[in-house]
């Protein structure tokens, strides 16, 4: 079985579906997980999806995906902007880091323009709603090495 594609989601997503749908949809983070999973699936790729609302617990999620994981698929949803501590945590993976958001934070408040997340990702997939995770989750299937 090789390593999984570890999904890790910041604050506040976990209140998906309930408040903003003309922003973020109407799924919910349930539904997105599922979404996951089916197109994983179809790429032959194990996931663990995870969803915190504290800083430190996503710093620990990106420190074991170091040797846990064949690729990290985040959306650190509001520390995109604040956190040097994912970004420092996220400098040190040797493996795909894909950045994902269900809104394009560049057409919004200038406080999104701000990305800390961006300068340590591989490439940043934004504004297809739930599709950007889909989308991610191809890029981590062609970018992710098989085990050694
Ligand atoms: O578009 C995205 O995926 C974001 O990462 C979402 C973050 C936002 O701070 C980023 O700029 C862009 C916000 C997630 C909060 O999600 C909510 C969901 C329902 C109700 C309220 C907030």
């Amino acid at each position: 079985m090789s390593k999984p594609v570890y999904i890790l989601n910041g604050p506040n997503l976990n209140l998906l579906g309930a408040r903003e749908p003309e922003i973020y949809g109407k799924q919910t983070l349930a539904d997105i997980e599922d979404i996951c999973r089916i197109e994983a699936d179809t790429h032959g790729l194990p996931v663990r999806f995870h969803q915190s609302n504290i800083e430190g617990e996503i710093v620990d999620q990106i420190q074991e995906a170091r040797d846990k994981a064949s690729a990290l698929i985040i959306n650190p949803a509001a520390y995109t902007h604040s956190s040097i501590a994912l970004h420092d945590a996220l400098k040190t993976l040797d493996i795909p880091v894909i950045e994902v958001h269900l809104s394009q934070p560049a057409t919004r408040e200038s406080f999104r323009r701000r990305s800390y997340v961006a300068e340590t990702a591989t490439g940043t997939i934004s504004g297809f709603g739930a599709d950007s995770y889909r989308l991610a989750i191809k890029a981590a299937s062609k970018l992710a090495q098989p085990d050694t």
